[in-house]
């Protein structure tokens, strides 16, 4: 596959969306962006939902690979999730067959496998291949996309990179995101591996810097040809100083996702 040059950025407009549409063109991409919501200084930006599926095949046309950040991004109620991040993602990989696209860099989250376990102690970093274990909705609707994915790998030969993305911020926020932290510019290297990586079919990837509290093992990302630059340690001590160290027993300590575990989830719209 040649290197894509024009590549469709959907959910432009949201946290990770506005970082990454400064960063991605520093790497030669020409960007089409997509969002709801109308962004300000982006006059041929395409405003439209997910749901609009003329409106997507307009937008998928003439692209060569395609980054879907789009939809809901906290847990919501389990029918606006259906429509957002389920239908919605379905809509677009059906604009995509269409049209001949022949890569999705999608994004998924550690809450597909937020039930899992944190390593503690000498345990091993989690690997790529645990069982999914989705936290919310949410959650849920990000293990959806990952098959989705394979099936169109599958069934039609669209490529697919779906990335489970810790916390993408411009710095962590929390002691659990130090060891989860993917900093914008790692997210932009990320993505540039994720577009360019030869014959990647399908293939599912943490998202993270090199933080010295990493949980999980980077080691499918690398293999794309990411290599992270960014650690959130020179974070850890004012963190820690002002949240203190997570506690057994606590979400935070105990299981990937964290907040999203709890019932009801401390993260949601
Ligand atoms: C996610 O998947 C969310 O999209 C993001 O907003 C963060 O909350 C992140 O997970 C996290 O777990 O910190």
């Amino acid at each position: 596959m040649p290197a894509p040059r024009t590549v469709l950025l959907t959910g432009a407009a949201g946290g990770m969306g506005t970082m990454m549409r400064e960063l991605l063109p520093g790497y030669g991409y020409a960007l089409r962006l997509l969002d709801m919501d109308p962004i300000e200084g982006e006059p041929d930006a395409i405003t439209a939902d997910l749901a609009d599926k003329d409106a997507l095949r307009e937008a998928v046309r003439g692209v060569d690979a395609i980054i879907h950040l789009a939809g809901i991004s906290l847990e919501a109620p389990f029918e606006e999730i259906l429509r957002a991040n389920v239908e919605g993602t379905y809509n677009l990989y059906e604009a995509a067959r269409e049209a001949g696209v022949g890569r999705i860099v999608f994004a998924s989250s550690s809450h597909a496998v937020g039930f899992t376990p944190c390593p503690v102690g000498d345990d091993p970093l989690i690997p790529i291949d645990v069982p999914r274990r989705p936290d919310t909705f949410y959650g849920l609707s990000k293990s959806f996309g990952e098959d989705l994915g394979s099936y169109y790998w599958d069934k039609h030969g669209i490529e697919t990179v779906a990335i489970r993305i810790g916390s993408c911020f411009p710095e962590p926020r929390s002691v659990r995101m130090l060891s989860i932290w993917l900093s914008p510019a790692d997210g932009a290297r990320l993505l540039h591996a994720a577009l360019t990586a030869e014959g990647v079919g399908y293939r599912v990837v943490y998202g993270s810097s090199a933080n010295t509290r990493l949980w999980w093992d980077l080691s499918s990302a690398r293999a794309l040809g990411y290599e992270p630059q960014d650690d959130s340690e020179p974070y850890a001590a004012r963190l820690i100083a002002e949240q203190g160290e997570l506690e057994p027993g606590s979400a935070d300590y105990e299981y990937l996702g964290g907040g999203f575990c709890t019932d009801p989830p401390m993260w949601r719209r």
